[in-house]
């Protein structure tokens, strides 16, 4: 039975991961930080086979306490303070965790796997957030990076780390870099889920307007499920190596308004719509939209779900837990 270690199992990626992996045969293990942590009872109950065992990404002997529990034969690092918006507010531990963190995890590894490298695979979950104020169109692995958030510094750097452990030790270490997936399991905090809730609320009377900040930027959305089979493509190569995962598509935050609306019924959308510039960033990625030959070439892997059928599925998904919720 293959063993994995997953950072980041109370978050969206790491619940589709975990219950992928176990489908597959694995035996689950999933970091969990903090001593009382609200969503191990989420993880529990979403995947009662996983194991969880305390630590945090900025403890490196809580990690390699992890590991020596674990005994991965694949490790997953997805924790990260994820939320980009946050990352200027609070750039010192975004670097720490989202930065920093993925130092420790690969020395971390390094540590387990001793003279026997070969033992363990490693997948950093890194973000087309390193694209920022893109070079390119579309952006491929090639593209140059040019972040605009500290989040996005800090995912440079665990990227290269990443690089720099396969090409320093030899390390099975690849890189993914993922653009926007999406799910009924995102953060509220994300605008996609933001504005899926909110059409639920409105549908339902429970609210009458959403406020957001900058409705022109495109982002390449897609489904979180289909993007942890990636992951863990990627892990079965011979080799480690960098791949964008994205569908090449792009929509803007006003065409993902109008499907989200239409989804409940409700056409004249801008009626429901507010601004605020409380929720414009210092510095805005304005496009995205990613190649993914390389995926579907070399790993065979092409999305599923598409851009309508995600929001759809959110929509009707925060529907049904508005309405269980006035119940
Ligand atoms: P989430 O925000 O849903 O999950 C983040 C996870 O990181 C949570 O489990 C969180 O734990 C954990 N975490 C935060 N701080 C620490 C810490 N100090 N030590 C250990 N764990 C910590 O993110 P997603 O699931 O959406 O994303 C997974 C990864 O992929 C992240 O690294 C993200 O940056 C990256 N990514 C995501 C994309 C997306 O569109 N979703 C696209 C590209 C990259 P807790 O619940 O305790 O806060
Ligand atoms: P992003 O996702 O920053 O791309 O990072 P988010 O959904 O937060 O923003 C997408 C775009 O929407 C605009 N926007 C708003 N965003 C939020 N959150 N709230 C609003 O009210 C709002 N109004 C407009 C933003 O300005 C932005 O242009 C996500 C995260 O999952 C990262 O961890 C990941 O690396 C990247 O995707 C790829």
């Amino acid at each position: 039975m293959p063993r994995a270690l997953i950072t980041g199992i109370t978050g969206q990626d790491g619940l589709y991961l975990s219950e992928l992996l176990l489908s597959k045969g694995y035996e689950v293990f999933g970091l969990v930080r903090g001593q009382n942590n609200p969503k191990i009872a989420l993880v529990q109950e979403t995947v009662p086979d996983a194991t969880i065992l305390t630590g945090d990404l900025t403890d490196l002997s809580s990690l390699v306490r992890a590991f020596a529990v674990a005994q991965p034969d694949e490790v997953y690092n997805l924790g990260a303070i994820s939320f980009v918006a946050y990352s200027w507010e609070n750039a010192s531990l975004t670097s720490d965790v989202t930065g920093k963190g993925v130092l420790n995890m690969l020395e971390a590894t390094r540590l387990y796997a001793g003279d026997n490298l070969d033992k363990v695979r490693f997948y950093q979950a890194s973000s087309s957030e390193m694209f920022g104020k893109v070079q390119e169109v579309p952006q491929r692995e090639s593209t140059l990076l040019w972040p605009r958030s500290p989040y996005g510094v800090a995912k440079v750097f665990g990227h290269y780390m990443t690089i720099n452990y396969r090409e320093s030790y030899g390390m099975h270490a690849s890189s993914g870099i993922l653009f926007n997936h999406e799910s009924p399991r995102r953060g509220p905090e994300f605008v996609t889920r933001k504005v899926s809730q909110a059409v639920a609320r409105i549908k339902l009377g429970l609210q009458d307007t959403v406020t957001l900040g900058n409705l022109d930027a495109k982002r390449d959305w897609g489904f979180a499920g289909d993007y942890v089979e990636a992951m863990w493509r990627m892990l079965q190569q011979d080799q480690g190596d960098d791949y964008v995962v994205a569908t090449g598509e792009t929509h803007s935050i006003e065409r993902l308004l109008e499907v989200a609306f239409g989804a409940a019924g409700i056409e004249d959308w801008r009626r429901h719509v507010e601004q605020d510039p409380r929720f414009m960033r210092p510095a805005e990625v304005d496009l995205l939209i990613g190649d993914p030959t390389k995926a579907k070439t070399v790993l065979g892997w092409e999305p599923k779900v598409s851009f309508e059928e995600l929001v759809t599925m959110m929509v009707e998904s925060d529907l049904a837990e508005q309405k269980a919720l006035i119940r």
